[in-house]
């Protein structure tokens, strides 16, 4: 495979690119083949997010967290030679691996309220880094990915209440008011790489009858000594388990105050101060 030095380059300025075609049409269609037969045959690792009205498409097809623990196709999905290709050459040393999940937002499902992946795997120093895969062709219909460009430097900010009618997270991210998301259009076996500062979501699927689903594998650097608990065992591309420590949640966290007419981010502790 080859590596598109441009596209390292726009990752490195940016936090995230998408690489079109990683992954074959005949790759794809078994990984579509493969989850679907998993959801029918109700084998576990869903998460619904608390949904519990029975008329939510999420009630019917929660997304799957961290297959790869138990689904060897989900294991070397996560440790695919052409991923770590990607993630070595975007990040200067090969990634740990820690998560994976798939995403069926079938139609009619919410979405996932703005947020940033390291507010949630709290890795120190340093921070994540998500691959992202289409299964489906993904616009602005079916609930692409939206990501919030010029967020990719933000420490992790503090959380706010979202709407729930949008969402099946409770909480998302203020936004300085220059910033605004932007949709990702996608075909599958496409990848989008972000950093786990930037900011990303996804609104409802608002089509008719279209799936929109997605496998994501976390990641995190190479320099990283710890950890959120949920995300061990950290796994060597190789597949071979490392020994990390284990980072606490709620640490301090930015929000935005105004200086001069200007927005720009404080860090509060805990308690809400400076
Ligand atoms: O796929 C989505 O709609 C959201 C996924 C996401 O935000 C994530 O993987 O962190």
């Amino acid at each position: 495979m080859m590596i598109n030095p441009e596209l390292v380059s726009e990752f490195q300025e940016k936090g995230f690119v998408v690489v079109p075609s990683v992954f074959s049409a005949d790759e794809i269609a078994v990984y579509r083949q493969h989850f679907m037969a998993l959801h029918a045959q109700g084998v576990g690792g869903f998460d619904d997010g608390g949904v519990s009205e029975e008329f939510d498409p999420l009630k019917k097809y929660p997304r799957m967290v961290h297959p790869h623990r138990w689904d060897e196709t989900s294991l070397q999905w996560m440790l695919d030679a052409r991923l770590n290709e990607w993630m070595t050459a975007m990040l200067g040393a090969e990634p740990f691996a820690v998560q994976t999940m798939f995403y069926f937002k079938p139609a009619g499902a919410r979405g996932q309220a703005l947020h940033q992946d390291n507010r949630y795997l709290e890795v120190q120093p340093g921070t994540c880094i998500a691959a992202w895969m289409a299964i489906d062709r993904c616009d602005e219909e079916n609930g692409c990915l939206q990501i919030v460009p010029g967020t990719h430097d933000l420490p992790s900010m503090c959380n706010v209440p979202a709407n729930t009618s949008e969402s099946f997270t409770p909480t998302t991210v203020p936004l300085a008011d220059w910033m605004q998301p932007e949709p990702v259009i996608m075909e599958p076996g496409d990848v989008l790489f972000f950093n786990g500062q930037v900011v990303h979501g996804s609104f409802p699927n608002v089509s008719k009858d279209r799936f929109r689903r997605s496998i994501i594998g976390h990641y995190i650097v190479a320099e990283a000594e710890k950890v959120a608990k949920f995300y061990h065992p950290v796994l060597r591309m190789d597949g071979t388990e490392v020994e990390l420590g284990i980072s606490e949640h709620g640490g301090p966290c930015g929000v935005w105050v105004e200086r001069e007419g200007e927005a720009v981010v404080e860090i509060r502790d805990n308690n809400g101060r400076v």
